[in-house]
């Protein structure tokens, strides 16, 4: 089993130019602003502070990298679709996404985080056209279930399997903050995937 509780920060770049050959296994975290994905780092490493949760959304523009245990390494992909960014910006962004994916590194998994009540957008579509571009195995990850009822969630994990698999979506996996067991479910899928 992987410990995640091992986890500290490494570095945070926001510009290609900046970035360095992968060394390790890479696990890429990706979604759109608020989807989650601080909280998710936060509760799968067991740590309050490692990445920033925002009430702002929008504000993190850059790729933050994240030293684990058995040499893996984290990588929290800036967060996309909150508002739209001016054309300098998102050149900015999708430079930094082409060099990060285009880069020859050991990305083992990706897991890109969707808020279990919305369906994808087309800022998802993309992002895991990135993902299908660079032959990127990754994992959908339905984030805050704790919104929904039990059949409401039911309902919506049909949806997005019928969504996402024609899109080589490998697994969908159901998670909350709200509940150890949920996080504990998705430690051991990622150690049982990653060794
Ligand atoms: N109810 C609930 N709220 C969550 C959950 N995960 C994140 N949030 C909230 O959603 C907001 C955005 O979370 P954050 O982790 O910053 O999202 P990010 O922009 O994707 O990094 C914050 O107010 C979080 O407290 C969850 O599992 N359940
Ligand atoms: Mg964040």
């Amino acid at each position: 089993m992987i410990n995640f509780r091992k986890t500290t920060f490494l570095t945070s770049f926001g510009f290609a130019e900046q970035l360095r050959l992968g060394t390790g296994r890479e696990v890429v975290f990706c979604g759109r602003s608020n989807a989650g994905k601080s909280s998710l780092i936060n509760k799968i490493c067991g740590q309050n502070k490692l990445a920033r949760v925002s009430s702002s959304p929008g504000k993190t523009t850059t790729i933050n990298f994240f030293t684990s245990d058995a040499d893996i390494t984290l990588v929290d992909l800036p967060g996309y679709g909150f508002a739209r960014r001016s054309g300098e910006e998102l050149q900015r962004w999708s430079r930094l996404m082409e060099t990060y994916f285009g880069t020859d590194r050991n990305i083992a998994l990706a897991l890109v985080l969707l808020d279990c009540r919305h369906d994808p957008t087309d800022d998802d579509f993309d992002m895991i056209g990135y993902m299908n571009r660079f032959g990127i195995e990754y994992w959908a990850v339905l984030t805050k279930t704790d919104k929904l009822n039990k059949s409401e969630l039911a309902e919506r994990l049909a949806r997005f399997e019928e969504i996402l698999e024609p899109l080589n979506c490998a697994k969908t996996v159901p998670f909350t903050v709200k509940n150890e067991e949920s996080a504990e479910n998705l430690r051991r899928m990622l150690s049982e995937c990653l060794s």
